[in-house]
């Protein structure tokens, strides 16, 4: 059902974001690539008849003006909702967005930015807090094996076996963040080869699903939000994704989390997070019975194209995966604003 009535639709909303988004690349304003697109992302959301909740957006009502968490969107949620949409019929949606997943990417026109979201029905996505998360990523093939539990060493000698193939020969993804500093070691010790990224994890753990993206795993801490969203897409895809949430400010000492662990320990409490050591699967934060991601490149990357401009329009490049259909697709679009000139084939 969700792909039947949304799944054009959603492709729109991510490509809104990343063109609005794709206008700042390369102009060293990241707050403002961010900005428009939450704005367009919005905008486009708002005129799909359903009725959505946000579970993971730009933060916190007071701090975020728009697609804070809890923020309703869609026809069906307006005050005369009834004129447009059949309440009785309705499902009620959950949705995780990242509209500029690497702000900083985008303001310095470097690859690998994409505006991004994933939807299940109410209940299907972890609501995660805004704290770190350890996460593993690996190809399908590795799925179940290898286990954030496991060191890399190990974990790297199981992808190489079920890939049939030498640790030399696996690229591993890491965040140049000093936090990694001994994972990037033991990594290279190992045998593998690491490509450090500024930013855009996302991008990352999903290529892993892909053979050919010469990705085949990511290591290391990111932002839980946004592992919730690359858990939606790798279950989807059958590939590995577990994620940890890190609240000890030993580990991580920037950023998000607090100063004291023990009121971070106490924020995951109130949030009604009781184990906070659990080791999530893709599954488990992505729950839902039927689970929808669309991404959209904003500047080019190993899944997708950026947003192209040309006289009078743009192309964009998207990819749309479902479990109802067991699909991925790539989606190619030409946005035609004025008559254009020419349209490239290729
Ligand atoms: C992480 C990562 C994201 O920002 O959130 C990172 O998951 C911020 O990390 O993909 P630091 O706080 O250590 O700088 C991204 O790279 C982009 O949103």
């Amino acid at each position: 059902m969700l792909e039947t009535t949304l799944g054009l639709e959603i492709i729109e909303v991510v490509e809104q974001a990343a063109i609005a988004s794709s206008k700042w690349m390369g102009k060293g304003e990241k707050d403002i690539a961010d900005e428009v697109a939450v704005e367009a992302m919005r905008e486009r959301m708002n005129k799909i008849k359903m009725r959505g909740r946000i579970v993971i957006g730009e933060g916190e009502r007071d701090d975020a003006p728009m697609l804070y968490i809890g923020e309703e969107v869609g026809i069906c949620t307006r005050p005369d909702a009834k004129e447009y949409c059949n309440l009785d019929e309705l499902i009620e949606i959950d949705i995780a967005v990242d509209p500029c997943e690497g702000t900083n990417l985008v303001a310095y026109g470097q690859n690998g930015s994409m505006a991004v979201l994933a939807i299940s029905e109410k209940g299907g996505l972890f609501a995660a807090p805004d704290f770190y998360m350890k996460k593993l990523a690996a190809p399908p093939a590795a799925k179940g094996r290898v286990d954030i539990n496991k060191s890399a060493t190990e974990n790297l000698q199981i992808i190489a076996e079920c890939m049939n193939r030498t640790v030399e020969e696996l690229v591993v993804v890491v965040m140049d963040r000093s936090r990694h500093d001994d994972l990037v070691k033991e990594i290279r010790e190992a045998g593998a080869r690491v490509r450090l990224i500024s930013d855009g994890d996302v991008s990352a753990a999903i290529s892993c699903a892909f053979s050919g993206s010469n990705i085949h795993a990511l290591m290391g801490i990111g932002a839980a939000p946004e592992g919730v969203i690359s858990a939606a897409a790798m279950r989807c895809l059958g590939g590995h994704f577990q994620g940890q949430l890190i609240y000890d400010p030993a580990i991580v000492k920037t950023g998000l989390i607090g100063e004291s662990k023990e009121s971070n320990l106490e924020r995951l409490r109130s949030m009604g997070i009781t184990d906070p050591d659990k080791v999530y699967n893709a599954d488990e934060l992505a729950s839902g019975e039927t689970v929808l991601f669309a991404a959209c490149g904003i500047t080019p990357g190993t899944l997708m194209e950026g947003v192209r401009f040309f006289h009078g329009g743009a192309r964009t490049q998207s990819l749309v995966i479902s479990s109802q259909s067991s699909t991925a697709r790539f989606v190619d679009t030409i946005h035609m604003w004025d008559q254009p000139q020419t349209i490239q084939l290729k």
